[in-house]
């Protein structure tokens, strides 16, 4: 066996180390890296069966112009004359390129360079717009610059630790496994989300506040600490600049009562988290989409920021406010300028930054100001005035708010081009030229975490097809538009060389981004670059921040009324992520084990709402706003507040034929950043009657999604599984299944059909619909996918002699479901998580199940009793 090598997940911000060990043509085996700062060994779900998405299934692997397939040559040579001729005819503002946080640091910086130094347009944004955006908004107005000023360690040595609008189970899991263990040594967990979430239900105290109400919760905590005495004046007299009447306005209507009415949340449990933050100097405030994804997202943002720097809580170990990021190179692509409104390596716009960007670039047009920030750069398109478009490792026409126009816009666009991985994407279908990108393990670069670390992610592969990598694309492209020298990279290193002598280059230590030393490296040292954190262990612990006069700033922020609820629109709709999934799932939904954890997009509903609309536990219902429509399946819980719905961001087109969510959420943004208010579309919600319901399993993919009102797709080993339901004819489905021998087996009375198509004496593909009959488990059938014959009772569902139904399954690494779960714990009389560990293996690898197990415990325990 080869050598493991040291690379980094493809995943989130997190950025946990990777020892990646090649077992075949397309095969790995992944473990955690004990060496690396992030994880120390340890990996999520995801993390851990990222070997079970590198195979080539469904990879883009030619240049494609309209349908058919091209050279690079072709492709590339005409990619830059549409560019070149747009520019011409209708100037630079008139083209633009969409990016992602899931470019490489490398990637970027050529596509920033391009733009917004040769081009000359600032038209250049990325999904961290939807994303990080009112993060950086906010760093800046404070700090004066985007700089985070935690890291993984504070956590380590944090008393208290609060997240605000954080999954962090699911979203972030190792750093939540961090968490834990300080929590573990008596740190205390307070969790601020309108959702009792898998980390709400750890927490020592969850506040359900009402959604958008922050602003409130953490002006009256200020207002508190300062009536506490806990405000640090001497801090603020030598390092924070305060506005003349900051702590007059304050004082306004932030009373412990009025914040309770305005959170809506118990005052009891608001004094007890104030009193908490009060006596707790080593604090962590941790922040993500709940915080980030809203129309007032910077000023809440600040209103966190305000906090630490108020009460000198920053700069010290374990005391930071903590903006953690999503996408895994999302740090990366705000050093390098990816935003629109950042020019390069941490500067503005500012005539002396362009100035010497030119100088360093020897640019002939650095952009003169801001470009457009995504949600105005899609409306530009649809209103003809950008007419060349070029989307890099992202899914807008899924992923972007009111996702209906996204898609008349890219369709109405003259040019098109997209790079990506996959083949078939939602955003794919309106390119008119495909560009097949490396995927990770098959590509060389850097990217930054959440906390400042820049780690190496290394080819495991070689490139297959005629995949190449981003920043090869672009500055062939760049090339091509006649800018030879600008672009002549060889290899990542070179770029990433420039990149750090961009971040020192005339900086006097007033730009605190800076890569000093990695600059000077040659291509041996990037190749053997051990994980940094740039700015040091403990940012600002001289208590001096990147402003002209050294000083961070309080910003007065007030909070907006809410909104009544909406005659039409009575309800609040929500949207987020699942444990097991990955976005638009086009790297998880090859896992079969990250499917079993949700396998169909559910809207989340209140018991007593789904009692008074009518919905169903496990029924299909139609969520609808002003911007569309689409199908979800009702999962009731009683950890959603009253009036709210929560549904998932992951399904697409290729997907199900529901579960659309971009479709849905409207395209408010923050007045300052630019970013999407994501959590809160005003919505109602009905039931969706269906005659029959059943599902489909095929070794092969299936020709075409199935036609019917309800289709969702699900890995499952050897093959996929579609859950189906509608009330057309059901016939039509059979059409879908593949040639072969027939078994059949019909009950008329509750119009069950059951058909099997049998080839090679192994089961191909079979069809279990019914109209008002049972359904059974699918773990049993979906292992004769892989069964080397067919078994007498394959009609029946089950294995010849009785064959127990493991339940959901919770833990996916060893697959171990609810029931045999909940089984275990009666008959063994198992007592904590580390028990069911030990009984049944559950939760002991990624350890990502650990909160449900809790719950289950709980449950349980509290069932017993
Ligand atoms: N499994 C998984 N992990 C991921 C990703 C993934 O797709 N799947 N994506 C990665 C990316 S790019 C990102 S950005 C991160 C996102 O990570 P998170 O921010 O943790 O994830 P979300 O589920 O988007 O939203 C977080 C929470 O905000 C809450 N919220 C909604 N409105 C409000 C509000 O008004 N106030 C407060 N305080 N909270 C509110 C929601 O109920 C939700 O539970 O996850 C990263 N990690
Ligand atoms: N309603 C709602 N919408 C949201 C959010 C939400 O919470 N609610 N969250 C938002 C956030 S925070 C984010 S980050 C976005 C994420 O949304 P997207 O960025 O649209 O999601 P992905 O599925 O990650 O898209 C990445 C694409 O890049 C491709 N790809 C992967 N690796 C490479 C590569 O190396 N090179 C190239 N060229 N392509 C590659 C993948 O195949 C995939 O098609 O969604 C946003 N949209
Ligand atoms: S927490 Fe999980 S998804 Fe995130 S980087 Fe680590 S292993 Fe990857
Ligand atoms: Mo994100």
């Amino acid at each position: 066996m080869a050598d493991a090598i040291r690379t980094t997940c493809a995943y989130c911000g997190v950025g946990c180390g990777i020892r990646a060990t090649v077992t075949g043509e397309r095969s790995l085996e992944i473990a955690g890296d004990p060496d690396h700062p992030a994880n120390h060994g340890r990996l999520c779900s995801k993390g851990t069966h990222l070997g079970e998405t590198v195979g080539l299934e469904g990879r883009l692997l030619h240049p494609m112009i309209g349908k058919k397939r091209a050279s690079w040559d072709k492709a590339l040579d005409l990619v830059a004359k549409k560019f070149r001729d747009t520019i011409a005819r209708h100037g630079p503002n008139s083209v633009a390129f969409y990016v992602s946080g899931q470019l490489l640091t490398e990637d970027y910086y050529v596509a920033n360079k391009l733009m917004k130094g040769f081009i000359g347009s600032a038209n250049i944004d990325t999904n961290s717009r939807l994303c990080m955006s009112s993060a950086v908004a906010a760093h800046t107005r404070a700090f004066g610059e985007d700089i985070v000023p935690a890291t993984y360690d504070d956590l380590d040595a944090a008393d208290l630790i609060v997240l605000v609008g954080s999954n962090t189970a699911w979203c972030h899991p190792i750093v939540y496994q961090r968490i834990r263990a300080r929590c573990d040594a008596g740190a205390k967990l307070v969790v601020i989300d309108p959702r009792r979430t898998e980390t709400a239900e750890e927490a020592d105290l969850h506040l359900a506040l009402r959604p958008g109400s922050d602003v409130a919760l953490m002006n009256g905590l200020l207002q508190h600490c300062r009536e506490a005495g806990v405000v640090d004046d001497a801090y603020l007299a030598a390092h924070v600049a305060v506005p003349q009447d900051f702590w007059d306005q304050l004082g306004e209507g932030n009373d412990l009562w009025s914040v309770a009415r305005t959170c809506d949340v118990p005052v009891a449990d608001l004094r007890h988290f104030y009193e908490l933050f009060a006596a707790t100097p080593r604090t962590i405030t941790l922040f993500s989409q709940g915080v980030n994804q809203s129309t007032i997202g910077t000023d809440q943002g600040n209103a966190i920021l305000n906090l630490h720097l108020a009460t000198g809580r920053i700069g010290k170990p374990g005391a930071a406010p903590f903006s953690i990021t999503g996408q895994p190179n999302a740090m990366g692509g705000r050093e390098v300028g990816g935003l629109a409104s950042t020019l390069a390596a941490h500067m503005d716009f500012a005539d002396d930054n362009r100035e010497r960007i030119a100088r360093f670039w020897a640019a002939p047009a650095v952009a003169e100001k801001p470009g457009l920030k995504a949600v105005d750069l899609f409306r530009s398109i649809g209103e003809g005035r950008i007419k060349a478009l070029w989307v890099m490792a992202t899914n807008p026409a899924v992923s972007m708010p009111d996702a209906g126009r996204v898609r008349e816009a890219l369709a109405a666009c003259p040019f098109v081009v997209v790079s990506d991985v996959i083949e078939e994407t939602d955003t794919g279908a309106f390119a008119h030229v495909r560009l097949p990108a490396a995927a990770w393990g098959e590509k060389d670069g850097t990217v930054t975490n959440s906390d400042r670390t820049v780690s190496r992610q290394r080819a495991l592969f070689p490139l297959p097809g005629e995949a190449m990598p981003d920043w090869w694309i672009v500055k062939e492209v760049a090339r091509r538009m006649g800018w030879k020298n600008a672009f002549a990279y060889d290899r990542p290193a070179d770029i990433w060389r420039e990149h750090c002598r961009l971040s020192t280059y005339e900086n006097d230590g007033a730009r605190f981004f800076a890569l000093p030393g990695a600059a000077h490296g040659g291509n041996a040292a990037y190749d053997a670059m051990e994980p940094f954190r740039w700015g040091g262990e403990q940012m600002f612990a001289d208590g001096r921040y990147p402003t002209e006069d050294g000083r961070a700033r309080l910003i007065a922020v007030a909070q907006k009324p809410l909104p009544e609820p909406l005659e039409k629109w009575p309800l609040t709709l929500n949207t987020g992520r699942y444990r097991d999934q990955w976005h638009t799932m086009t790297r998880t939904g090859l896992a079969p084990k990250l499917a079993r954890h949700r396998e169909e997009p559910l809207v989340e509903v209140h018991p007593a709402d789904a009692e008074r609309l009518g919905l169903a536990d496990g029924g299909l219902a139609r969520v609808s706003t002003p911007q569309g429509d689409s199908i979800f399946r009702v999962a009731l819980h009683d950890g959603q507040r009253r009036g709210e719905l929560f549904v998932p961001i992951h399904w697409t087109d290729r997907t199900s034929s529901g579960g659309r969510t971009g479709l849905l959420t409207r395209p408010l943004v923050d007045p300052i950043s630019g970013q999407p208010g994501f959590k809160r579309t005003p919505a109602a919600i009905e039931p969706v009657a269906v005659r029959w319901r059943g599902f489909i399993l095929s070794r092969g993919e299936l020709a075409e999604r199935p036609p019917c009102l309800w289709a969702t797709r699900v890995a499952v080993p050897s093959g996929v599984m579609w859950e189906v339901a509608g009330n057309g004819d059901p016939k039509r489905l059979e059409t879908l299944l593949p040639a072969g021998q027939r078994i059949e087996a019909v009950d008329a009375g509750r119009g069950t059909r059951r058909v099997a198509v049998i080839a090679n004496d192994r089961l191909a593909a079979a069809l279990f619909l019914t109209e008002n009959g049972e359904l059974p488990p699918r773990d049993w059938l979906i292992a004769q996918l892989s069964a080397p014959q067919v078994a007498p009772t394959l009609l029946a569902g089950r294995a010849p002699g009785v064959q127990a139904d493991r339940g959901p399954i919770i833990c996916s690494c060893f697959d171990v479901g609810l029931k045999t779960i909940v089984a275990a714990i009666r008959d063994q009389g198992l007592a904590d998580v580390a028990a069911i560990g030990n009984a049944i293996g559950a939760g002991t690898n990624c350890g990502s199940c650990r909160p449900a197990l809790a719950r289950i415990l709980t449950e349980e325990t509290s069932h017993a009793a």
